[in-house]
């Protein structure tokens, strides 16, 4: 059949992204899921992923990766998700914003601020986007806010400025992580904060808040994708709520032109 063809062809290899994300942990569900025995999962890392995606759209050749939204890589190019009926890589998320216990006694307006934080995929995408083009993720976010003023003075409106305070914020290494952290980093730069983000692994986000390591993360995939994190540091933690609502996704992702839809016609 064409997609046994396909599989050949892909080594029935499917390009993923950093160990240690929500992502491969669904991925490799995927397979339990499908019974894609013969398939590997290749860990690699966004980058990677993006540049092994782009080599092979170059040559209209077969690739599988694995992918998520909100990301310019639908901007940029023709990709659909393959369906997904065991619903491996779930349903649509929310991307959560989680502080440190006692977070709010010490720093009343930041918190404010995060709490008061919400914003649309377009806007991440809007950002994402020029990271794609080269620009700096500092620059960018600054665009950002140049040409939303109304949506991020709603969240600092009211709130008084402070006079250097520090804030570390984790986060992970994927762009959609890097746009947001940027953003938020620099509004509170302009209330008076000193930030500080630190790239950790996504497990250690989540430890690094429970144990008190650190301040903020703006990244939490839910309800599915840092379920296992999440769980595991709970009760240790604030949950602020969704920053962004039912926009986040991921899942198998491939060009349009390949002639399958779901993941099970991967199977044959
Ligand atoms: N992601 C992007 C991350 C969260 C944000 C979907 C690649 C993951 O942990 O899988």
């Amino acid at each position: 059949s064409g997609s046994m063809d396909y599989a050949e062809e892909m080594d029935y290899e499917i390009v993923g992204i950093d160990p240690g994300a929500g992502i491969m942990g669904n991925a490799e569900q995927m397979m339990e899921d499908y019974d894609l025995d013969e398939w590997n999962l290749q860990s690699s890392s966004e980058a990677a992923m993006i540049s092994s995606l782009e080599e092979a759209i170059e040559n209209e050749e077969p690739i599988v990766v694995t992918g998520w939204s909100p990301h310019w890589k639908f901007i940029s190019h023709d990709l659909k998700y393959l369906d997904d009926p065991e619903l491996s890589f779930g349903e649509a998320e929310d991307i959560h914003t989680l502080v440190r216990e006692g977070f709010q006694d010490d720093f009343p307006e930041a918190y404010e601020i995060l709490d008061n934080f919400h914003w649309t995929a377009g806007d991440m995408e809007e950002i994402m986007y020029e990271l794609n083009e080269g620009v700096d993720e500092f620059e960018a976010a600054q665009n950002w806010i140049d040409e939303n003023e109304d949506v991020v003075s709603s969240w600092t409106e009211g709130v008084d400025e402070v006079d250097g305070d520090p804030i570390e914020i984790v986060h992970g290494q994927w762009e959609t992580d890097l746009s947001s952290v940027s953003m938020i980093a620099l509004v509170l730069e302009d209330m008076g904060y000193d930030v500080d983000m630190t790239l950790v692994e996504a497990n250690h986000m989540y430890t690094a808040i429970a144990n008190g390591d650190a301040d903020a993360m703006i990244g939490s995939w839910l309800p599915g994708t840092h379920e296992l994190y999440y769980e595991q540091v709970e009760d240790d933690i604030e949950d602020l709520g969704p920053n962004m609502e039912g926009e986040a996704a991921l899942g198998l992702v491939v060009p349009e032109y390949m002639d399958i839809d779901s993941i099970e016609d991967l199977k044959d």
